[in-house]
């Protein structure tokens, strides 16, 4: 009787769960404690980076091999003691060449692959939303070409310029009730780009001050934004989530406290969010948007 009391209490409160729970966006895109690879690829140019990285290590580790070898072997055969009277010739025509021949090769190889990847990047495809996004000491300013939406992007807990002023209690206040965790202190920002999943996005980077650098390392992206020009990445991105960036090009004090977070959601929450956004005249938070 208890038992079925229990199990009945227990379904409704599973039943009525769904309503209450607020659906999250998993946090991908982040450094973690003693990482030593990248962060998960999260878009196709990402993925061929980090595979050229691998291709690209196992080439240089097996020249590292040789030439160590290639050392070794001399030490050992060509002392003092193994070898008393050194030969005097002072040309070898056929190893001249051959250590010509091979790093070009080499080097040819390294380029059949590499190339073809900085293309990828740099040809920027016709784009299902165009961002243009503007550096400034220290704070990004975003603007949806098109839709008359622009808002800016602080870290939370700035203005702040390192020191002695750490995380204060209202700093962590404000992270958690923005979604974030402790741990996402110096990474997590106000407002986020907030893009539809596998769309092409096309962002527009410039400078409004000195020279900064936009980047998401999960989408193998880095672009220096530039005062007066406005150069152009493009991403797109496989999976919903979160991902964070920083400011990769030192533009002064707080150069470390810019952040880059971008939110990836499925379409109808990006249309949802553009709406409320451009209604609302300012950035609208989407994690209460978010559907399945
Ligand atoms: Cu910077």
């Amino acid at each position: 009787m208890q038992l079925k009391s229990l199990l009945l209490g227990l379904s409704t409160v599973v039943g009525a769960a769904p309503a209450f729970a607020q659906q999250t966006l998993e946090t991908i895109g982040r450094p973690v404690d003693q990482g030593m690879g990248f962060q998960p690829a999260a878009t196709e140019l990402a993925r061929d980076l980090q595979w050229l990285d691998g291709v690209i290590l196992i080439i240089i580790t097996a020249i590292c091999l040789l030439v160590t070898a290639l050392i070794l072997f001399c030490i050992v055969r060509f002392n003092r003691k193994t070898n008393p009277t050194p030969s005097s010739f002072t040309h070898n025509t056929p190893i001249e060449i051959a250590w010509t021949l091979g790093p070009i090769l080499i080097l040819v190889f390294i380029g059949a692959f590499s190339l073809p990847v900085l293309f990828k990047q740099q040809e920027i495809p016709e784009g299902d939303l165009t961002i243009k996004v503007t550096g400034y000491q220290w704070y990004w300013g975003y603007e949806y070409i098109g839709e008359d939406l622009a808002f800016d992007g602080y870290m939370i807990g700035s203005p702040f310029t390192g020191g002695d002023n750490r995380m204060t209690p209202e700093v962590e206040e404000q992270l958690i009730e923005a979604g974030y965790t402790q741990d996402d202190f110096l990474l997590a920002t106000n407002t986020a780009v907030v893009v539809p999943v596998g769309k092409t996005v096309v962002m527009q980077v410039t400078g409004g001050d000195v020279i900064h650098s936009w980047t998401i390392p999960a989408f193998g992206v880095k672009q220096d934004a530039v005062p007066g020009r406005l150069a152009e990445l493009w991403f797109n991105a496989e999976q919903e989530g979160i991902y964070f960036g920083q400011c990769s090009e030192l533009c002064g004090i707080a150069h470390a406290y810019m952040p880059i977070t971008v939110k990836v959601v499925s379409q109808d929450t990006y249309d949802a969010w553009l709406a409320a956004s451009k209604e609302a005249g300012e950035y609208v938070e989407v994690n209460a948007l978010l559907t399945n």
